[in-house]
């Protein structure tokens, strides 16, 4: 059974990973609509993916007789100065969650909850491989430059990567 505290903390979670998950979906459509479609399928992928650690925490909470509250909707951006901020934002974002998911860690201890402890283990190695995949594609956009003559071997770089993502993470 989870405290107060600890429900109160992973429902703010879900918060987080809703809101990443439209600011994906939000970035998929701009790069839609700028004709980089490696970075759409990328962002795409991502923005389900963030819907999956949300309704992962959902049942989680409500598993360990809590009450899981859905979010209300709050308006991403829909436009970037450039794909280079825009992929800088995609780590920024990714940056606060882990440091979202470290206080969850925090208050797990100390509230001496140990399958949440457990639980968040998923998490904490999700955020490490979130962050080296984020400084990857950015090193490879200071690697090509961001110049519009650059966009299309960005592009490629991404798709790259994307058909590097195993089946099961890329529906
Ligand atoms: Fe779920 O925040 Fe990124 O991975």
């Amino acid at each position: 059974m989870l405290t107060e505290k600890m429900e109160a903390a992973l429902n703010a979670q879900i918060v987080m990973e809703a809101y990443a998950s439209n600011l994906y979906l939000s970035m998929g459509a701009w790069c839609e609509q700028k004709g980089l479609e490696g970075c759409a399928k990328f962002m795409y992928r991502q923005s389900e993916e963030e819907r999956s650690h949300m309704l992962k925490i959902f049942n989680y909470i409500n598993e360990t007789d809590g009450h899981a509250l859905v979010p209300g909707i709050k308006e991403p951006l829909h436009k970037w100065e450039s794909v280079r901020t825009m992929f800088e934002s995609v780590y920024e974002h990714e940056k606060n969650v882990t440091k979202s998911i470290n206080d969850l860690v925090r208050i797990s201890y100390a509230e001496n909850d140990h399958a949440t402890l457990n639980f968040l283990q998923y998490y904490v190695e999700e955020q490490r491989e979130e962050e080296a995949l984020m400084r990857s594609i950015l090193d490879k956009i200071t690697l090509i430059g961001d110049g519009p003559q650059s966009l299309y071997f960005i592009d490629m770089e991404v798709e790259k990567i994307n058909n590097l993502i195993p089946e099961e993470e890329n529906e």
